[in-house]
């Protein structure tokens, strides 16, 4: 059978689509004939299907077009399976210990051929449900965000390379656009799309579209989202884009990959570890308080901005006589003032991770697409009580977060709430 134009697979002709594709076949051993594959995408926007075989497996991920948790009525190109792969390959150079290797790419039917991240590995937001402790994961994420943040930006490249690949990924407008609405848009007026714990939450979803302080920021933040091209980042950097073991973390599902601001990738991840943090309560039990893990929780946020500010600087130190253009050498040439330099640039940049971060807290709560670490507390008003204390903490970072210096006062900020 040929597959010359786009049509959606099943498991059945999924088999028949992996026999004609030998980059395929060839990982899944001789007897293609006895292949098992399964449906298994839980996220909001695309079919993934593991497929098994005689001695090898793979993972297919297929974009239709439209959003596969609201349906056909919201169409979506399917062109975000090509910056997909591009954003896997590109970051997976960079950092492969912590990327899927890509086995194959069809442009055509939008359906990318990587490595299934096999058992035990688990999507990390459903790790920070059921209360797992990783020991190497704030190791492992500070170093693929500092490489690939480090590496895709100006810091490292020239500004011919660097503009190349701008234009490259501009082509990614589509999902940009969709973060637009349901980040900075959405959550700030009426639309038939947001929803929250009603009625709890009516008066702070009201209190939300109400604000003009919180108006003036998320303007800004949007701003920045739209024009400033620093790094090529992830574009959906929450805990459910990593699959983790005890000893692996993998970063999965870059299709909202585009140039734009290193806070909004750290952000997306530092939020999420948040609102891990305030759902904790409602996963408390007579066994289990949480006390313990909300403390490894507070402990990740710190260690993982303290590790990537260790690391991105010292790639920065590495390559600073190299052909990153930002800051030439013959200009910055003078210790103290590199350090001046740096020194802003990373407080720039942790204001910048608070800002997104608090963006996306906000946007899970009160805009159309939550989080599991809520929406499994079968409690409404305990789930109200939890999503309350996160917008409220959320709301602040926004406004606040230039008066941070550092980390630890912001996770003495969250424990104070
Ligand atoms: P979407 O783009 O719809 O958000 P994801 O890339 O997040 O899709 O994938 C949806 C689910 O499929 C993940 O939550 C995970 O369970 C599974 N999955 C995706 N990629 C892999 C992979 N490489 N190995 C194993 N499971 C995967
Ligand atoms: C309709 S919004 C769907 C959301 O899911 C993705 O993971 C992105 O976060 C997007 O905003
Ligand atoms: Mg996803």
């Amino acid at each position: 059978m040929a597959f010359t134009e786009f049509r959606p697979l099943d498991e059945k002709s999924l088999i028949d689509y992996i026999k004609a594709t030998p980059s395929l076949s060839s990982k899944l051993g001789d007897k293609s004939d006895n292949l098992t594959t399964k449906e298994v995408g839980d996220g909001n926007l695309n079919f993934v299907y593991i497929v098994i075989g005689a001695s090898g497996s793979v993972v297919i991920k297929q974009a239709l077009p439209y959003i596969r948790c609201i349906g056909e009525s919201w169409p979506m190109t399917k062109e975000r399976a090509y910056f997909e792969a591009l954003a896997l390959k590109e970051h997976g150079q960079l950092c492969p210990d912590h990327v899927p290797e890509v086995y194959h790419f069809d442009r055509t039917m939008s359906l990318i051929g990587m490595r299934y991240l096999e058992p035990p590995h688990i999507i990390f937001r459903k790790g920070l449900i059921a209360g797992i402790e990783y020991p190497l994961l704030a190791e492992h994420m500070s170093e693929y965000m500092a490489k690939t943040l480090f590496c895709t930006s100006l810091l490292y490249r020239t500004t011919t390379e660097h503009k190349r690949a701008v234009a490259e990924f501009c082509g990614n407008v589509e999902l940009c656009r969709l973060t637009e609405q349901v980040v900075f848009s959405d959550p700030y007026k009426i639309s038939q799309f947001n929803r929250w714990t009603s009625p709890y939450l009516d008066r702070d979803a009201e209190a939300v579209r109400e604000d003009n302080i919180l108006k003036l920021e998320i303007a800004e933040l949007k701003s920045k989202f739209c024009e400033r091209t620093q790094a090529l980042v992830h574009g959906d950097l929450h805990t459910g884009s990593v699959m983790v073991t005890l000893d692996s973390t993998q970063v999965i599902d870059p299709e909202f990959a585009f140039y734009g601001p290193m806070g909004f990738d750290i952000g997306a991840y530092v939020g999420n570890l948040i609102l891990a943090f305030f759902a904790q309560d409602g996963h408390a039990d007579e066994g289990n308080d949480r006390t313990a893990y909300k403390e490894w929780i507070l402990r990740t946020i710190e260690e993982t901005w303290t590790l990537f500010y260790k690391k991105f600087t010292a790639l920065w130190h590495q390559h600073k006589d190299g052909s990153g253009e930002a800051y030439l050498p013959e200009i910055y040439n003078k210790p103290e003032l590199q350090k001046l330099v740096q020194e802003k640039y990373m407080e720039d940049l942790l204001h910048d991770t608070l800002g997104f971060g608090a963006a996306k807290m906000i946007r899970r709560i009160v805009g159309v697409a939550h989080v599991e670490d809520f929406e499994s507390i079968k409690d409404d008003v305990k789930r109200a009580a939890c999503e309350r204390r996160a917008l409220e903490v959320a709301k602040m970072l926004l406004k606040e977060r230039r008066n941070f210096r550092d980390i630890s006062g912001v996770v003495s900020a969250i424990r104070r709430v």
